[in-house]
């Protein structure tokens, strides 16, 4: 299978772990995209390979022998399901809703991180402050809901607390530590899962400019 990937995405880095903690590593080839920094608000050209296999010009994007994905959800759900008899996110009953909880305010978490990375990437008067803002406060209060939930939040490593901890990690490494202000239970709890093989070998990193 081939994965399009880059070492900053948290979105990528979901699905990374979620490789990892499934132990299916060694099925992937990772195709490593570059772009410039005018992603944030312009149409980039990209390779016909990848344009191809995404139409959303996105990562992350699957090409498996039956199927290609455009978006984390359905390539997780398509490997917990072909790989994981789906036990990163259970198929029915409340596991799967208290699980579907938390993951959707990780994911709210992510998406507020990256449209905040899209508009730092502008400059001048095209930059809007308020935006940047709302944005961040969105993410700190996400954070601080997600703190509530914490002592809920069981043993196993499974999609909602891999989400949880791919939007602490990218906080930390974009913008610094003052999300753990808004989530003290959750940084204590980040502190230990970050330790984990999974978390350790897809540490963000930025992402390669063309
Ligand atoms: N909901 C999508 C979000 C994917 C996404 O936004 N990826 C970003 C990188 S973190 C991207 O490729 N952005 C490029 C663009 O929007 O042009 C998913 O779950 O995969």
């Amino acid at each position: 299978m081939r994965l399009y990937v880059t070492p900053a995405s948290p979105w990528v880095r979901r699905v990374r772990i979620c490789i990892e903690e499934l132990g299916i590593s060694d099925r992937f080839d990772y195709v490593q995209t570059k772009w410039p920094h005018a992603w944030g608000t312009r149409t980039v050209e990209m390779p016909a390979d990848f344009v191809a296999a995404t139409p959303a010009v996105r990562i992350p994007a699957l090409v498996a022998g039956d199927v290609t994905l455009t978006d984390s959800h359905s390539i997780v759900d398509y490997l917990d399901g072909t790989f994981g008899t789906h036990r990163l996110l259970a198929t029915d009953g409340p596991e799967r809703w208290q699980a579907l909880e938390i993951n959707a305010l990780a994911c709210a978490i992510l998406e507020a991180q990256i449209m905040r990375r899209a508009e730092l990437l502008r400059t001048g008067a095209d930059r809007s402050d308020d935006f940047i803002a709302k944005m961040r406060d969105r993410g700190l209060r996400c954070f601080a809901a997600l703190d509530e939930k914490v002592a809920s939040f069981g043993q196993a490593f499974d999609l909602a607390r891999i989400t949880t901890a791919v939007s602490c990690g990218y906080d930390e490494w974009r913008y610094g530590p003052g999300w753990r202000e808004a989530a003290p239970t959750l940084a204590a709890w980040y502190d230990t899962v970050a330790q984990r093989p999974s978390m350790k070998s897809t540490e963000p990193a930025e992402t390669p400019q063309r």
